[in-house]
């Protein structure tokens, strides 16, 4: 008997010390200690050995599996940190290896243009407001007294939805839910994306952006048009810009008229960038048609306002003096972080 235990105990010392990793320990353990382990097997075959020897078996077999579990627990800890240190090696980290780029983004041209029309314009206590691109024929075009007949209407011009749903042509029809809210007086800017049939080339896509502005109060006159304009002109472009008026024809406003602003680029002498007149065309601009006014509940006998329309588009090309409007949708990062 104690051979034979001796003969477990040095079979499962040589194993375990022969052991690689942890698995392998347990499978050890379990062969030796376990419910059908050879150790087991021993104290199994105790009931043949008479009565006044058990204690002494009994203290042998005991004495075994105390040191064979010492021997796995001393390993079980050897392998454990050896397991451990391994994979802190894997997973070290060269903190001297260079850091990842961090790509900052960039405003587009378009947004960087609409931020400052929006400072000029909020600073003069304007107030944002937008509203649907999708939009009823009613707000788009009748409130605005756009006849049905009218060549704005066109198919070749307009996307239709169905014949009384359109993309929106203008952001008009946000001023035209706003008037019908009824709170007077009103100063707002309502910028936005528009649609418009059109092919793309150099001055043309069939979406593009635009900020249409509108005051309504008591005494507005053209004379509060022409100041407001001409101060939004100075600080968008300089100080030192002029503006003139040349009368033009829109079915909203009445009367109604461009406006144009000295050349930034030259000084208003001639260049290539104003084609050599020293003026840039900006903006169109008039007084609110009473007609319009009266549609969407405003009295015009107490109450008159203009109105004013900017391409988005038209002054980012300008004030950074890109030369194709493709340029602005192609997302093309070499060229949209130069601005
Ligand atoms: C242009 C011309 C313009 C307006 C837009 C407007 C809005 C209401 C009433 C009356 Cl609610 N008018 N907007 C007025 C005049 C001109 O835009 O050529 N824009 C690029």
């Amino acid at each position: 008997m104690k051979d034979r235990l001796q003969k477990i105990r040095e079979e499962a010392i040589q194993k375990i010390q022969s052991s690689e990793n942890l698995d392998k320990l347990n499978e050890i353990k379990v062969s030796v200690l376990g419910k059908k382990g050879a150790l087991t097997e021993v104290l199994k075959g105790m009931k043949g050995i008479a009565a006044e020897e058990r204690p002494k078996v009994g203290q042998m077999v005991n004495d075994t599996r105390t040191a064979i579990e010492e021997k796995i627990e001393e390993m079980r800890a050897r392998l454990a940190a050896a397991a451990r240190e391994a994979q802190l090696q894997a997973e070290v980290i060269d903190v001297t290896l260079p850091a990842k780029k961090n790509h900052v983004g960039h405003r587009h041209p378009n947004t960087i243009a609409l931020d400052e029309l929006e400072r000029i314009f909020i600073g003069m206590g304007y107030e944002v407001v937008e509203g649907p691109e999708v939009e009823y024929d009613y707000y788009n075009f009748e409130a605005l007294n756009i006849p049905a007949n009218h060549p704005a209407k066109d198919e070749q011009d307009t996307f239709y939805i169905n014949d009384k749903i359109v993309l929106r042509t203008q952001t008009s029809p946000v001023q035209v839910r706003v008037m019908e809210q009824g709170k007077l007086p009103i100063r707002m800017i309502a910028p936005g994306r528009v649609f418009r049939s059109d092919e793309v080339d150099a001055t043309h896509s069939p979406s593009f952006h635009q900020v249409e502005g509108l005051v309504i109060d008591k005494n507005i006159t053209f004379a509060d048009l022409k100041g407001t304009l001409a101060e939004f002109a100075k600080e968008l472009f300089g100080e030192e810009t002029k503006v003139k008026f040349r009368p033009h024809h829109f079915p909203f406003t009445e009367p109604s008229a461009e406006m144009d602003v000295t050349c930034f680029k030259c000084g208003g002498k001639g260049c290539r960038m104003c084609k050599n007149s020293g003026w840039i065309e900006i903006l169109g601009c008039g007084m609110v048609h009473p007609r319009v006014l009266k549609m969407s509940g405003i009295n015009p006998e107490e109450y008159s306002g203009f109105a004013f329309g900017v391409g988005l588009e038209r002054i980012a090309l300008l004030k950074y003096e890109i030369d194709d409007m493709r340029l602005l949708y192609e997302n093309d990062m070499r060229f949209l972080k130069q601005f």
